[in-house]
This record gives structure tokens, C-alpha cells and sequence, in this order.
């Protein structure tokens, strides 16, 4: 069988019960099922290194078409796909396993950044349409979220049985900002907006984070 989209999110981090964005990736993956799609879904330890593994062995398993990684930034007024991830560890905090590595590389041997394969433009204007606030992201951070995304865009850049795969990562905003049915309704838009674009709208306004 093959596999449409591959959807991850964290588990909870920073002293928290919940990961917001592991509750709309477990409550989107339903409603995309229901439309039809085939949906992988996976909680990601909030572990540098660790996490980009697991997401890496689930991409070489399922082989989807698209990949879809989400986390949690608390500051943020809305949901913020993320344009670019860049080569860099600097953790403000330690990960969930302790550790808090500070300008390491996330892949020696990788380029400073990858964009984004996802549509970003397309799925902030779908988001707009209806009613979500959304905004492109210029930076995911430099914290276990960029880590995996920088892993992630790595992986498909450089594995060649990986070719045509298309993945980044969307950070949501804490539930009292934009509430976890509407965040799983947004990363529903995203994704069939993102299966049916592969070539982004070019819509103007890189917008703040
Ligand atoms: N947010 C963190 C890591 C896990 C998560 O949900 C981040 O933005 O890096």
C-alpha cells in the first residue's frame, strides 16, 4: 500500500502535559483518512538527533509522498509553515534526554540550510481563506524542531531511493491561540493543498515570525 502522507509531532517538552502539535497531528490524521487519504502518523521524542532518526527510518519505511513535521512554538499568533531549516544546534534549554548542545552542526557534512519542498506560499493563502491565522516562518529555530526539519530536508536532498519525496515542517501555536480542532482543520488544508501544489504560488510577502 502505498502512503500519501507521512505526519509527525512532538511529545510534550519544557514541563508541559501536552505537545500541542502531537494532538492535531493525531487529530488531522482521521479527518485526511476520511477524505480518502492514506496517513502515517508518529510522536517524535523531543531529543536532538534521536528524533531525526526516528523520522528517518518511518520516511524509508512508508516511502510517502509528502512529509508533514509539526511542533509547538508557544510565541506564535498562528500557524507558521517554515521556510528554511538551517545547520545549526543551539539549545535555549536541554532537550528531553538532557542534552544542550550549543553551535554543533546538525549534519557535518550538510550545506547551511535546505528550503522547504512544501508549498508555503499556497498553504498560508489556504489557511487565510479560511479564517486560520497563518504566516510563512524565515526561521524554525535553532532547538530539536529545526533539528529534525534540517534532518529531514537532508535526507530527501541526499538519498536518491528518496527521490520525489517532498517534506518540511509547521510549527503551530499554543492551543489558547489557535485551539486543536482548528489547528488538525488547518494541517487538513495544508496537506491537500501541499498533495495538489507542487510548483508554490507566488504570492508576494515573506511575512514576519
Ligand atoms: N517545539 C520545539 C521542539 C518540540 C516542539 O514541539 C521547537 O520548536 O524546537
Amino acid at each position: 500500500m502505498t502512503t500519501d502522507v507521512l505526519l509527525t509531532g512532538f511529545a510534550p517538552f519544557a514541563g508541559a502535559a501536552v505537545n500541542e502539535s502531537w494532538e492535531s497531528v493525531r487529530d488531522a490524521a482521521p479527518l485526511l483518512r476520511a477524505d480518502g487519504l492514506t496517513v502515517v502518523t508518529l510522536e517524535l521524542p523531543v531529543e536532538f538527533g534521536r528524533a531525526g532518526d526516528l523520522l528517518a527510518a518511518a520516511v524509508r519505511t512508508h516511502r510517502p509522498s509528502l512529509v508533514v513535521a509539526v511542533g509547538l512554538a508557544a510565541g506564535r499568533t498562528g500557524i507558521t509553515p517554515e521556510r528554511v531549516a538551517v545547520n545549526v544546534r543551539d539549545a535555549r534549554i536541554p532537550d528531553n534526554a538532557g542534552a544542550s548542545p550549543v553551535d554543533e552542526p546538525v549534519a557535518a557534512d550538510g550545506p547551511v540550510g535546505y528550503f522547504s519542498t512544501l508549498p508555503v506560499k499556497a498553504m498560508v493563502a489556504a489557511l487565510a481563506a479560511d479564517g486560520i491565522p497563518a504566516a510563512v516562518s524565515q526561521t524554525a529555530g535553532t532547538y530539536v524542531c529545526n533539528d529534525v526539519f534540517y534532518a529531514l530536508q537532508h535526507l530527501l536532498a541526499t538519498d536518491e531511493a528518496l527521490a520525489g519525496i517532498r517534506g518540511g515542517f509547521v510549527h503551530v501555536p499554543a492551543a489558547d491561540v489557535v485551539g486543536s480542532p482548528t489547528a488538525a482543520r488547518a494541517l487538513v488544508a495544508m496537506v491537500e493543498v501541499a498533495l495538489r501544489t507542487v510548483v508554490d504560488a507566488p504570492l508576494a510577502g515573506g511575512a514576519e515570525h
